[in-house]
């Protein structure tokens, strides 16, 4: 590998590039990509700053961390002419009116797994399957451009992923936060890239782009003209999500409070949830949905879920483990955790999160097993 300092500038044309893409992102499995030039000010940096300062981070240390690096990747890598970001879907949508809303569809008939365990969290570790379709995306274009220089990530670089995706034209960011797109919805994980890309023709840093240049599905019917800005959000008056949240985690000018939310006390957090709030959780053992099961875009994604090509199948089908009782959870020894959930989305929560997540659920279902 190059020095970092010694990384140059390699160029191309959005329109070779869109040309590119559209032959290896459905090949490795994105489903959208698109690119943010650097260096570029955060829209929504002011938000975000807020977000810190009102410690809405939920313990989540790192996200503190660095702010001003976490905000602008530039500082660090002033090499990086821009941020490639891949969409890569793991859900078709969430039917309306479900009644678990994890379950996508098939509960509670099908198996109560799939009522208490995120939708995210059914497959493949996440991490490693994204990574590994970015990096083929990545060798097919340096291919083409030999100087490309590109660092994969999701989740764990110190990037917001979700504000990149929405400058990118991947989709809107929505009341329950999260990084919608009009016709796939919110079922997606985002990667993202720091890369020696010089890319022409894109639009002011810091302007979102109508659409990404490859997608699946383009955003609207129409292509608009290049002068179009998307806007933030396509929300309208509803308010399902903040409406259906168990705790009241979600507020549309301050943002997610990640304390409050299921998805930190499940997976991120080693100790109890806040005092008080175990019946909260429901009979949910790993994560919550519900805020993306609500959405009337994921409804949406969901009824046109024939029209697009299938997700992934190790996403939607249930895991061999499956037929784990909550009774054998909270018992579950520290190996038989390891040998069921070892490269799953679930290592996440270490045994003793699991053991600790299926007593709560369990007390709170009244022993139900
Ligand atoms: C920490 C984290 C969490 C925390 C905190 C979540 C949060 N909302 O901040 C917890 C553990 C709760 C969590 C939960 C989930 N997560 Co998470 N998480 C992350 C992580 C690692 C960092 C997010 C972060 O920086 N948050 C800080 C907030 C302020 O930033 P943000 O949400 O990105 O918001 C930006 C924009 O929305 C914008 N913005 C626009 N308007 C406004 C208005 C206001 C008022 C504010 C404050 C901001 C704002 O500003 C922000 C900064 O640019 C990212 C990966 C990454 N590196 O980005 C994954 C990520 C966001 N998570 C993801 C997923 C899938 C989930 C879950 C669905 C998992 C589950 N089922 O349990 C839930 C969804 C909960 C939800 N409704 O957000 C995906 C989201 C994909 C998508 N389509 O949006 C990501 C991108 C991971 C990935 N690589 O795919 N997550
Ligand atoms: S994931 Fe669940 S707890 Fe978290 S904000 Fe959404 S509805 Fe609320
Ligand atoms: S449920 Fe409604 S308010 Fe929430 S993200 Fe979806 S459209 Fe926006």
């Amino acid at each position: 590998m190059k020095n970092k300092s010694d990384i140059q500038p390699t160029a191309v044309s959005q329109e070779q590039l869109r040309a590119w893409l559209a032959g290896l992102c459905p090949a490795a499995g994105i489903e959208m990509m698109g690119a943010v030039p650097l260096p570029c000010p955060l829209p929504h940096r002011k938000h975000w700053d807020q977000w810190i300062r009102q410690n809405r981070y939920g313990g989540l240390e790192y996200l503190a961390r660095e702010p001003d690096h976490r905000a602008d990747p530039h500082l660090n890598n002033p090499w990086a002419k821009s941020v490639l970001v891949m969409a890569h879907r793991y859900t078709a949508g969430w039917p309306a009116n479900d009644s678990a809303p994890s379950s996508g569809g098939k509960a509670p008939e099908a198996s109560s797994w799939v009522q208490r365990v995120s939708r995210y969290a059914r497959g493949d570790d996440y991490h490693k399957v994204l990574l590994k379709a970015m990096k083929q995306v990545l060798h097919g274009l340096r291919a083409e451009l030999p100087d490309l220089i590109a660092f994969p990530a999701t989740d764990t670089g110190p990037y917001l992923e979700r504000e990149y995706a929405w400058l990118a034209g991947l989709g809107f960011l929505g009341h329950n936060n999260c990084l919608i797109h009009e016709k796939l919805g919110s079922g997606l994980f985002l990667g993202v890239a720091l890369s020696n890309l010089e890319i022409h023709g894109l639009p002011e840093a810091g302007q979102p782009v109508a659409d990404a240049f490859y997608s699946m599905a383009p955003r609207r019917r129409i292509p608009l003209a290049s002068s179009f800005v998307p806007p933030v959000h396509m929300c309208g008056s509803c308010t399902r999500c903040l409406d259906a949240c168990p705790t009241d985690a979600l507020d549309i000018s301050k943002g997610m409070d990640a304390g409050l939310c299921l998805s930190s006390w499940s997976i991120e957090w080693r100790g109890q949830a806040p005092e008080g709030m175990d019946h909260k959780q429901g009979g949910l053992l790993f994560g919550c949905d519900i805020c993306q099961a609500v959405c009337p875009w994921n409804n949406k994604a969901d009824r046109n879920r024939e029209h697009w090509a299938r997700v992934n199948s190790s996403y939607e089908e249930l895991p061999h483990y499956c037929d784990l009782k909550l009774l054998d959870l909270e018992t579950i020894s520290d190996e038989k955790f390891r040998e069921f959930f070892h490269k799953t989305p679930l290592w996440r929560c270490h045994p003793e999160g699991m053991r600790r997540n299926a007593q709560r659920v369990r007390k709170n279902l009244k022993g139900e097993d």
